[in-house]
């Protein structure tokens, strides 16, 4: 068993200097914590080179001599390149990935570029991994897809290699359906198709979880349970999976400077750090650090933290020189319009502070453009007394937890935003809106203000559920989870009529003298439509019918939920008995209509009022009445409102019929309330061969054939379309094989005929 993982990067990065090909260590939150996975890993059965990272080199390399040094290079570090044009690049990761998906799954949807040429690209680079990932993928092997570069890729993957697990994580947000429809109509259905491909898709928050099922359903009308939705060829799971830190790694390395900054004044500290030269300190109190490390973004709220500062140094002059702002600003996306902007404005506004509120011995705001190697890092979080974490939107943000876990001795304080990711685990912190200036300002004061007990007694707290929940134990669930839906798989799969069933169910129709078929109508013949009127049966079908129950060996029984009326005009001329209103109404082979016992539908004129109010309230939905029934579908509704609608008018209904016999049924895309006592099951009984030797069979999609398959005799053979749970014996995919399987029937009863 092998672990592929696949990202737009690799986490070695080859470089170009001076026409050398060099190889460095790459960076990022995705990274540093895979890597600590991997690290781990020694020992289980993934261990030493049975992983694979499968990305992008980080330069363009033409020459085929060169390339296959690079493989050649990458090789002994598990890596396998996916070799891009500097034009794949510039319209794929500078294009759409960066200025489409970025800003709008960032909630910055003025920033977004709609440009047909990006999307192209997207998908190009799309396939151009999976051509290079399908052939890697061996049996057994698991395929784990990272981030927003690839979301393509699940399903391109699935369509040439069936059978593999694969599993995918989004490190970004995944935004509310308002934001992901301004995404052009195709594209959104191909992103969610395309991660659909998935076995497991995984998002940092429970928010972003909602976000991708709501859209799921908007766009691509697919309903979730417990998160897993049925697909035609799959089942595919959404969970949430909070990505931690590598605690251990963070506490041994906090150790090691603990020495450095134990006694040392805080700017020998800063110094050690690697956060610049600050100037000396006039005041006797050791100055107090507040902490900035983020990657140049407009997401991060760089600049409102600044103006943060800003406003709490205005409003407390008792703070100053007392208190140093260190910025860690990381270089990233150079070249791209917006980030040269924001760093121009960051450039500037840390000169006005400075220029403001610095003197000769303070400097306000210590800042610095560039990356720090880990250990200066890990030294600033352990030096800092404050954390300044404020980004405007961040799918998860693993600075806030790095610094928890350098905390050694447990005091800090962490000032997080409250639409970051890391807000929702750690609630102990300091929240704050980030859009609100007066609100850092406050946070500010509040945290250089803490008495040490209550930061440690917030600390340990927080501390404590990273220790628990780092990042080993993040893939390890993500891992996990993705074996248990393979597992989940399998046993729906193995309900599945395969041929090697259905040769056997043709024997067993052909050893029989006589046999009797069930079958409902809608979703196990036709498929579903908005308006039920127009799913008429075709002249196709028709016949099928015909000539199944012509033949003196079979008899064909059309069981269902509509009225009479319909299922006579539909299927009077045939040779087949009829079922109408689940049983209400039977009607044996060429015989006339009979109730199946007598029956009262004094309830109706109550209920019917109570029925339409819904209706009216909630747009596409309308009441049919049967004679023994009514029906409410909501087909036509809007997916979302109908589903909290239907909850209440369940609730009412279910309250208004206490006290009298009718049922309130719960169907695909409809609420039935029917007379009680009447169902599939019961009717069917008086169809029931008396030869037990006779073949029997039903076919059903909806819980309403769950009463069917209930009372047939164990030898007989139940199929439920779809891939639900059921106690019918098998499954198929939809009503064209069930169609498939009819024409195969008819083929077999007249081979038998000839015989
Ligand atoms: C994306 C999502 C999500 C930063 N500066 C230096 C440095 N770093 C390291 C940090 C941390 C990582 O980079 C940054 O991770 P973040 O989570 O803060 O943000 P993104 O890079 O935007 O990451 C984010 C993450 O993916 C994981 O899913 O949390 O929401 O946007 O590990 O330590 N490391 C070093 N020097 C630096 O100067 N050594």
């Amino acid at each position: 068993m092998r672990l592929l993982i696949v990202s737009n990067r690799l986490p070695i990065v080859t470089v170009e200097e001076e026409g050398q090909l060099l190889f460095r260590e790459g960076a990022g939150g995705l990274v540093s914590g895979i890597s600590a996975y991997l690290d781990s890993l020694r020992g289980s059965s993934f261990t030493g080179p049975q992983y694979r990272w499968i990305g992008w080199p980080g330069v363009a390399v033409d020459d085929p001599a060169q390339q296959a040094l690079v493989r050649e290079t990458l090789a002994g570090f598990h890596a396998h390149p996916v070799f891009l044009s500097d034009r794949s690049m510039d319209q794929f990761y500078h294009g759409f990935c960066n200025k489409t998906i970025w800003p709008l799954f960032h909630y910055f949807p003025s920033y977004a570029v709609c440009e047909e040429s990006f999307y192209a690209h997207y998908r190009c680079v799309n396939r151009i991994f999976c051509e290079a990932v399908a052939p890697l993928v061996q049996p057994g092997d698991v395929v784990w897809i990272h981030d927003y570069h690839l979301m393509l890729l699940p399903h391109l993957l699935r369509r040439q290699r069936p059978d593999a697990t694969i599993g995918f994580f989004l490190h970004i947000p995944f935004p509310s359906f308002e934001i992901f429809r301004l995404l052009p109509k195709a594209w959104r259905a191909e992103l969610l198709e395309g991660l659909l491909g998935a076995d497991l898709i995984g998002f940092h928050t429970h928010d972003y979880t909602q976000h991708f099922l709501h859209s799921v359903l908007r766009v691509l009308g697919h309903e979730h349970n417990m998160g897993r939705i049925l697909l035609p060829n799959h089942l595919a799971k959404v969970d949430t999976f909070p990505m931690g830190v590598d605690f251990e790694k963070f506490q041994a390395a906090a150790g090691r400077v603990a020495a450095l900054v134990a006694h040392p004044s805080p700017l020998t500290r800063a110094e050690t750090a690697g956060a610049g030269d600050p100037a000396p300190a006039t005041s006797e109190a050791p100055l107090k650090m507040i902490l900035s490390v983020d990657r140049l973004d407009y997401t991060k709220g760089i600049l409102n933290r600044l103006q943060g500062y800003e406003l709490f140094l205005e409003q407390n002059p008792h703070w100053r020189k007392k208190a140093v702002l260190v910025l860690v600003v990381v270089p990233s996306r150079i070249g791209v319009d917006q980030y040269q902007e924001i760093k121009r404005q960051i450039d500037e506004l840390v000169g006005k502070i400075n220029g403001k509120f610095g003197s000769v011995g303070w400097t306000p705001v210590l800042y610095q453009y560039r990356y720090l190697p880990f250990e200066p890092l890990v030294s600033l979080y352990a030096s800092s007394h404050v954390a300044l974490v404020t980004p405007l939107r961040d799918g998860m943000n693993l600075v806030a937890k790095e610094y928890l876990a350098s905390r050694t001795d447990g005091t800090g304080v962490l000032i997080v935003s409250e639409m970051t990711g890391a807000s929702k685990e750690l609630a102990e912190a300091i929240s704050v809106n980030p859009n609100s200036v007066a609100e850092i300002a406050a946070a500010l004061e509040m945290a250089l203000e803490m008495p040490e007990p209550e930061q440690i007694r917030r600390n340990e707290i927080m501390q404590d559920r990273l220790r628990r929940y780092d990042v080993i134990r993040w893939a390890d669930d993500f891992l996990c989870q993705l074996g248990e839906v393979k597992a989940e798989q399998e046993r729906l799969q193995a309900r599945l009529l395969d041929p090697v069933a259905r040769r056997k169910l043709l024997q067993q129709l052909g050893q029989a003298g006589h046999g009797t078929i069930f079958l409902d109508y809608d979703g196990t013949l036709v498929s579903f439509a908005d308006n039920p009127k127009d799913v008429r049966p075709t002249q196709d079908l028709l016949a099928l019918l015909q000539t199944l129950s012509q033949g003196p060996s079979l008899d064909v029984i059309l069981i269902s939920g509509r009225d009479k009326d319909t299922m006579d005009d539909w299927f009077g001329g045939l040779d087949v008995a009829l079922v109408a209103e689940h049983g209400a109404w039977i009607k044996p082979r060429n015989r006339t209509w009979r109730q199946a016992r007598p029956l009262g539908n004094d309830w109706k004129p109550d209920l019917l009022p109570i029925l339409q109010t819904y209706a009216d309230r909630l747009g596409g939905a309308f009441v049919e009445e049967k004679q023994y029934s009514v029906a409410w579908h909501y087909r036509r509704a809007d997916p979302e409102l109908a589903s909290a609608c239907v909850k209440e008018l369940v609730d009412d209904l279910v309250s208004f019929t206490a006290n009298i016999d009718v049922q309130v049924q719960q169907g695909h895309k409809v609420v039935e309330v029917r007379c009680g006592g009447i169902n599939k099951g019961a009717a069917a009984m008086s169809f029931l061969p008396k030869d037990t030797a006779d073949f029997l069979l039903a076919i059903g999609d909806d819980w309403t054939d769950e009463d069917l398959f209930r009372i047939l005799p164990g030898s007989a053979c139940s199929i439920r379309v779809g891939n639900r749970h059921s106690c019918a014996k098998f499954s198929l995919p939809s009503h064209r094989e069930v169609l498939d399987l009819l024409r195969e029937i008819r083929v077999a009863q007249s081979q038998a005929c000839v015989r």
